[in-house]
């Protein structure tokens, strides 16, 4: 699937009026819903009450606690810590799982919740399954990486001198679990999906998303194109073998493999299916690339994420001179499985490679270790680069964009030797 091509056709259709972009332009949205008579998205949603997190939680909205071992607050998110995570553990279990909230996380009664399924992509008018038959269709288990578009953001300023707004996510913006639910595939069908649908509209049942000039955009919704909906796309319920936790998006989220976290919508309400192609500002003005490198209009929507590395070690971290030192830690991509990573302890002068604890597939982190005897005192810079099998490797830039997405570049890591 080209998503390049898909977003030009999305594109043209868009500029002869036949496509839809319900909050693109709040002008616009409210000319097209006041012409039409569009209910209020509040209307067709499922009732939620936001839910307010213990007093002294370090970051209001997320209901799970947030030792400061395992996370660094950031704003409405939380940033899972690499240097204390059990290296030994191939998947995130879901109290140690990053969370990425644009306002804050919704109690949703399980029972009453209904997920409805409508649009001109479907023979009929709207379909609602709930959580229990949901449970009673064939279930599917997905292991799969959900990262933010913005994981590393900050490097674009720390290592790039570059400014960007946005959540300052170190590496911690990413985790891998199992998921089990109901493939889209299955539930599409289910409802009839028509041969005409071009794409899939999942909105999320947490609060309206309010920009810092206090524009309402509506809920956090994203098209997603109907090829991928069909591919590999999950409805989950569960995350590791239990059910979703409510910061995770509990009683079921999207699942989309591979691609920017944002796809993954939480806390799904509906899905729109429709026949026309559809935007929303999160693949609009947000999950685009805008800057000098790309057209005016920006990149196609994001879709895949790019190759990255983390070490499971804290920054400025003193290792011991004269002594082997077991470094541990673990490379991703969006477009496939690692196929080798390599290590520089001298700055990114010379590289050797690591040695791989996982045999590496395309839907998780490939685990890695390098043991390191550093024979002088003084700072060290140390860096992982990993390549995928699709031949992509770790640049040692990462290409501007304004909003600071997609930091593939090698991450220095400082440490010193005492
Ligand atoms: N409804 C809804 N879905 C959402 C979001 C959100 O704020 N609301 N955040 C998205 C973003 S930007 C990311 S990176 C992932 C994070 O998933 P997690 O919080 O389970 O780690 O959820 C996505 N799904
Ligand atoms: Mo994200």
């Amino acid at each position: 699937m080209d998503e390049l091509e898909y977003d030009r056709r999305r594109r043209r259709q868009w500029l002869a009026g036949t496509a839809r972009a319900e909050g693109v332009e709040r002008r616009t949205l409210l000319r097209m819903m006041a012409a039409a008579g569009v209910p209020a998205l509040a209307q067709v949603l499922a009732p939620a009450r936001a839910f307010a997190s213990a007093p002294g939680s370090p970051v209001p909205g997320i209901v799970k606690p947030l030792p400061a071992e395992w996370f660094v607050p950031r704003g409405t998110n939380a940033e899972m810590r690499w240097d204390t995570f059990p290296p030994h553990t191939s998947q995130v279990p879901a109290e140690r799982f990053f969370v990425r909230n644009h306002t804050s996380t919704p109690l949703i009664d399980a029972d009453t919740w209904r997920l409805r399924l409508f649009g001109s992509g479907l023979p009929g008018s709207a379909v609602e399954f709930s959580l229990d038959q949901l449970r009673r269709m064939p279930a599917a288990g997905v292991t799969a990486i959900v990262e933010c578009a913005g994981n590393g953001r900050s490097f674009y300023t720390s290592q790039q001198q570059q400014s960007v707004p946005g959540t300052p996510w170190t590496l911690g913006g990413v985790g891998s679990a199992h998921w089990r639910g109901v493939r889209l595939s299955e539930l599409l069908h289910r409802a009839g999906l028509r041969p005409d649908a071009v794409d899939v509209l999942p909105t999320g049942l947490d609060p309206e998303y309010l920009t810092a000039d206090g524009t309402n955009l509506g809920h956090v919704r994203r098209p997603l194109p109907i090829a991928k909906a069909l591919h590999d796309t999950l409805v989950a319920y569960e995350m590791n073998g239990e059910p979703l936790l409510p910061d995770h998006g509990a009683p079921a989220r999207l699942v989309v493999p591979g691609w920017v976290g944002v796809a993954s919508i939480k806390w799904l309400g509906s899905l729109e299916v429709a026949a026309e192609p559809l935007y929303s500002p999160w693949n609009t003005d947000f999950y685009r690339l805008f800057g000098a490198a790309y057209p005016p209009g920006g990149s196609a929507p994001l879709a895949e994420q790019v190759v990255k590395s983390a070490f499971e070690l804290a920054r400025g971290a003193v290792l011991p001179q004269g002594r082997a030192t077991r470094l541990e830690g673990r490379s991703w991509s969006g477009s496939g499985a690692v196929r080798k990573v390599e290590i520089s302890t001298d700055g990114g002068a010379s590289w050797r490679p690591a040695h791989l604890r996982d045999e590496p597939r395309a839907d998780t982190w490939t685990r890695w270790s390098y043991d390191w005897r550093p024979e002088h005192p003084g700072p060290y810079e140390l860096r992982a680069r990993a390549t995928d099998r699709r031949g992509n490797t770790q640049p040692d830039t990462a290409v501007l964009n304004r909003e600071g997405y997609l930091f593939g570049a090698v991450v220095a890591h400082p440490v010193t030797v005492a």
